[in-house]
């Protein structure tokens, strides 16, 4: 299913008069205060966001699982879904694979696919925190953290078998996110678990091509609940440094303890030159995958003024990889995707309106009322005529949700592919 230009652009035109009348008042605002709106226009244009592969279908809980119909079955159809979302956005020209969920039968009809909606392959994603049917070994008891080495060694060489199948697909990253940890006091040797992770990460790190980079993301808590083996952002740190230089952190909104400044983190790790990737998504209390934005949009603003700040000054910080990592048990996750992308671009907008030079003179004389009057005339500044400015340019839906309905989309989806089809993996 591909959207066609002339539909998009059609049905873009019964709004023209009110978007030229919203991008009027806030690109006057702007270029009142000093902003060249174009260049803002063009940054939020080019931002890319790659889509996770168990994103398309319900992820649903331990609780219960609902389908919303029509949900990809194949990766193909996944890729599918991902080409609608592009079509309407051009934001989401990326999609980040699970290693086996989504293993390719055929590399080169994939890429064809991948290549007729005009899809990237971003970061692989490891799976070492479930066993596969007729598996040799468990990671019950923990994967590269495991006690016993054969256990170790066979986490690492499913590793290296991901990177090996990027490598075929023209992927150039390698996410590790591991479940290790344990559940009670006393289980595990803490010093031992982190010596064995170290020692099984640089294992996978040896057959990293030379033009790829590993993402080691972190996480509190879950599915281990009194500790996990890689539990922070410095653990993680530590980790790729102990590595070597194409080895990074990766953030994930939704690895935190309640109330944790997520913005110094990743000013921090700019600084150091080591964040690598991000994971989108929003929480209330833990690692909830809610819809990004959905629940703390000021605190994102605050992430992207950081990450925004960081992409300016922090030369010795790559480009990031930037990825949603959500699960939607009752809204169609297209639908879902499409909020996810229209937050994310609205706080990088944001964030990209702050007067930096002013922002620094107001820091420097300890002006707290005025840095907090920058911060804020930013955030309060509706920045979505930008966004919709950026997708006109890009051949883009001006509003990517009503079109998406209004194209019915889920009702062709469902008729192709049925009620009751459930996207592999979770
Ligand atoms: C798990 O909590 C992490 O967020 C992972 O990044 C991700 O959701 C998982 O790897 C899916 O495969
Ligand atoms: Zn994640
Ligand atoms: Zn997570």
């Amino acid at each position: 299913m591909k959207i066609d230009k002339n539909k998009i652009a059609d049905h873009n035109g019964q709004f023209r008069e009110s978007f030229d009348r919203d991008f009027g008042f806030v690109a006057e605002n702007l270029s009142r205060k000093g902003i060249d709106v174009e260049k803002v226009v063009m940054k939020v244009s080019e931002f890319q966001v790659a889509v996770p592969s168990w994103a398309l279908g319900a992820g649903g809980t331990r609780f219960g699982r609902f389908s919303y119909g029509g949900e990809p079955a194949s990766l193909e159809q996944k890729l599918n879904d991902i080409g609608v979302l592009n079509d309407l956005t051009r934001t989401a020209g990326a999609v980040s694979l699970h290693i086996p969920w989504d293993t390719p039968k055929d590399v080169k009809a994939i890429k064809e696919v991948a290549a007729s909606h005009g899809i990237s392959f971003d970061a692989m994603n490891s799976n070492t925190f479930q066993d596969q049917p007729e598996a040799e070994k468990s990671y019950k008891f923990g994967s590269l953290n495991n006690t016993d080495p054969a256990i170790r060694d066979f986490a690492v060489q499913h590793n290296i078998d991901v990177i090996n199948i990027g490598k075929e697909l023209g992927s150039k990253s390698l996410t590790v996110w591991l479940a290790d940890g344990a559940s009670f006091p006393g289980q595990l040797n803490f010093q031992n678990a982190l010596q064995n992770t170290q020692k099984s990460l640089q294992g996978i790190y040896k057959h990293l091509p030379d033009d790829w980079r590993i993402f080691i993301e972190y996480k509190p808590y879950e599915p281990n609940f009194y500790s996990t083996t890689i539990q922070d952002w410095g653990t993680s740190f530590m980790l790729a440094n102990a590595c070597g230089e194409k080895a990074y952190t990766l953030v994930d909104l939704g690895h935190h303890l309640p109330n944790t400044n997520i913005e110094q983190i990743v000013a921090t790790l700019m600084l150091k030159g080591k964040l690598g990737g991000f994971h989108f998504n929003d929480s209330k209390y833990g690692d909830d995958d809610l819809t990004v934005g959905s629940i703390k949009p000021y605190a994102l603003f605050l992430i992207f003024n950081e990450l925004v700040y960081g992409m300016e000054n922090n030369p010795q910080n790559p480009n990031l990889a930037w990825m949603i990592d959500a699960s939607h048990n009752i809204k169609d996750p297209l639908e879902d995707l499409l909020q996810s992308l229209e937050a994310i671009l609205i706080a990088y907008a944001q964030a990209l309106l702050i007067d930096q030079k002013e922002l620094r003179e107001a820091q420097e004389q300890n002006d707290v009322v005025k840095c907090q009057e920058i911060l804020q005339e930013a955030y309060r500044t509706d920045v979505r005529p930008i966004l919709m400015a950026a997708r006109k340019k890009a051949g883009a839906a001006l509003h990517p949700i009503t079109a998406y309905r209004d194209f019915q989309v889920r009702k062709s989806l469902i008729k192709e592919r049925g009620t009751k089809n459930m996207a592999t993996g979770l």
